[in-house]
């Protein structure tokens, strides 16, 4: 696999057809040696037809160093084509060399790592290597049914695992350096940790012994442990090759029971490389399902058959429930209230769908809200609970309903089996549709919403183009914030929005991950000027790795958001909102991504139709725009039952 800085290592491989499939050689150079290949002294790469190379022998070629380069950029991605993932080997722990006993194998911890990753059906690590792990990516060099994916600043990797984490709905890693590469990573794992996405980062750390001494190792960081422990929930260091099967399989299990959510694994420099026997790494047992308190069901179920006026929330924790909240919202003809990572969670098409303003219309009206893998947040802390409001909720995490207010009924555990027993319970309930009525009101507040039309326009050309399975990721920008209001959504996981940590620039990275993972989807990004260029240097992984993500990029030349804070509400003194921008569109090109200006929805949707026929190669669209106006009043909106 290709790992290294040009024109050092260019590929190494088994079979040698397989390089240089998309090496693009200056005509100008004709031949150039190549050492480092056992039994084969000269390699000749055809450079005016720009043909695979061929070789004199294939004899055990491992690795195949080019030298006399210095002076020559590639012109474009080096090495072998990535497969796609549908024709990747089936995942299969590397076999282990030695056996020493029954099912125990001697193995480096890094080796054994990896099987175990292979085990829980990784498939990608998304990561920036270094000397603390360099262990590490040589037993990924070596590991079948596990591709390494790297970025050019670890945050890059990180959001790129939680994007696949997103769009897929399994669990994804990275791997990066510790002290600053932790840290540069930090912003995704907080994020994961609020969107409570199964993200497993694997962190580099110092000489065992030297840990905790303070000395000033390379990357050494006071507490680095204690620094992940706040980050996460479960964290641990690997201290023995033995050690690593059990801690993977224990990390994955975290993510997934409880509150799901990111955990770490740290490993030392000097502990990576260690050989130990290493008890046989076998798949594991699928988790048995979490306990129903079935008696909490059937009081919740009649509760339900009893509310004249009931309303669901859904939030995160809904997203793979999505057919048991369209039933249970027909049983009940209870409105759906989804915003932000909510959304698709029930189709935008059905009328009984809202977002937050008709949303808190109903709560002002309801009797009974059913919560589902959501906080409440805006309801429970802006609009207000009253004794006529009673609440039920579903929740993965134990400790959530009880955190602002005590429910009528918890129940507690996976939402989808949960709903299943409650529209079990509701089978024979009969309502009259409140189809006419929710139409009516949908339409009313839709005029209401058309203040925002410069962001409608651009959301309806999305719209259009995007096809229904397509993945919008939201950002923190004007068209992103009208889009989480009424940015039509059709299925789950399609509409992924960074929960309360609403970090700006999360997008382009997570987006890059999203579309790596969900090869078979077009991803489109939204970003303003100010977030894009957080992450935009991943331009190049995307080209390294021929992710062909769409970025529609919005530019006003400022941080539109913050400046217009300070014109409305601090007298127009503008500060620190202005924005020095380059020419994006040459600055794409430059990375060899395909890039346009567009100055209109109708232009957009022309520039999307071009954009989401290219399945090799990114495309970024600037969209060069004006002020807009301002969404707040749909979102933080003021109180609408009880007192204060
Ligand atoms: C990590 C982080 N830093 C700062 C902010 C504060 N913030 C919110 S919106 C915004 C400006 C966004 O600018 P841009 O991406 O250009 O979008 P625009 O508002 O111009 O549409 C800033 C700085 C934030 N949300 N997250
Ligand atoms: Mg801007």
């Amino acid at each position: 696999m290709l790992d290294g800085a040009w024109p050092a290592i260019i590929a190494e491989a088994s079979e040698p057809t397989d390089i240089a499939t998309s090496v693009a050689i200056p005509a100008t150079m004709r031949t150039f040696l190549i050492t480092g290949i056992p039994h084969c002294c000269c390699f000749y790469v055809s450079m005016l037809s720009r043909q695979p190379p061929a070789t004199s022998s294939n004899l055990g070629i491992r690795q195949i160093r080019v030298t006399g380069l210095d002076s020559v950029r590639p012109i474009c991605t080096l090495g072998r084509r990535m497969p796609l993932r549908a024709q990747m080997p089936k995942t299969k722990p590397p076999a282990s060399k030695k056996s020493t006993a029954q099912g125990v194998n001697r193995m480096t911890t890094a080796g054994a790592t990896v099987a175990a990753l292979t085990a829980h059906g990784i498939d990608t690590i998304y990561a920036l290597p270094g000397v603390h792990n360099d262990h590490l990516f040589d037993a990924l060099f070596k590991a079948d049914g596990i591709r390494t994916v790297h970025t050019r600043h670890e945050q890059g990797a990180a959001y790129m695992a939680l994007g696949a984490a997103l769009a897929t709905g399994k669990p994804q890693t990275y791997s990066v350096v510790p002290g600053p590469g932790l840290l540069n990573s930090a912003a995704a794992l907080l994020t994961a940790y609020g969107m409570n996405a199964p993200v497993l980062a694997l962190i580099g750390q110092i000489a065992q012994a030297a840990i905790g001494r303070g000395i000033g190792h390379l990357h050494e960081i006071r507490d680095q442990a204690g620094i992940i422990a706040r980050l996460v929930d479960f964290s641990a260091r690997i201290r023995a090759p033995a050690q690593a099967p059990a801690l993977v399989a224990d990390a994955f299990r975290a993510m997934a029971s409880g509150r799901p959510g990111p955990a770490v694994l740290e490993c030392a420099i000097d502990m990576w490389g260690r050989s130990a026997p290493v008890p046989a790494i076998a798949p594991p047992a699928p988790a048995p399902p979490p306990p129903i308190d079935e008696d909490a069901v059937g009081d919740a179920a009649r509760r339900l058959a009893d509310a004249k006026r009931p309303l669901i929330v859904v939030g995160g924790g809904a997203q793979d429930a999505a057919a048991e909240v369209t039933e249970l919202s027909r049983l009940l003809q209870a409105p759906v209230l989804g915003y932000r990572r909510g959304r698709g969670v029930l189709d935008s098409r059905d009328p009984l769908s809202v977002t937050l303003p008709l949303g808190r219309e109903l709560w002002g009206e309801a009797d009974m809200a059913l919560g589902i893998g959501s906080r409440l947040f805006y309801p429970l802390t802006q609009w207000g609970i009253d004794d006529q409001l009673s609440i039920i909720r579903v929740d993965a995490d134990p400790e959530e309903p009880e955190r602002f207010r005590r429910p009528a009924a918890a129940l507690i555990g996976d939402a989808k089996p949960i709903l299943r027993r409650l529209i079990d319970a509701l089978s024979t309930h009969k309502r009259p549709s409140r189809r006419a009525e929710m139409e009516e009101r949908q339409a009313k507040m839709r005029k209401r919403l058309d203040k925002l039309a410069p962001q409608i326009g651009f959301l309806e050309a999305i719209r259009a183009e995007l096809p229904e399975d397509g993945i919008f990721v939201d950002e923190v920008t004007q068209i992103g914030f009208a889009a989480r209001l009424l940015l039509p959504v059709h299925r789950p996981r399609t509409f992924l929005s960074p929960g309360y940590q609403d970090n700006l620039g999360w997008g382009f990275a997570t987006a890059l991950g999203a579309q790596h993972a969900r090869p078979d989807v077009p991803v489109l990004s939204i970003s303003g000027d100010g977030g894009f260029l957080f992450t935009s240097n991943e331009l190049a992984t995307a080209m390294r790795h021929r992710i062909p993500l769409t970025v529609v990029m919005f530019n006003d030349d400022a941080f539109g958001n913050v400046r217009r804070i300070q014109e409305e509400h601090y007298g127009n003194r503008v500060i620190a909102s202005d924005l020095a921008n380059p020419d994006f569109v040459r600055y794409a090109q430059s990375f060899g991504a395909e890039a346009e200006r567009v100055r209109s929805p109708q232009e957009l949707r022309a520039a999307l139709k071009r954009a989401f026929k290219r399945r090799d190669v990114p495309t970024l669209i600037e969209v060069p725009v004006g002020p807009m106006p301002s969404p707040w009043e749909f979102i933080h909106m003021p109180r609408v039952r009880g007192s204060r």
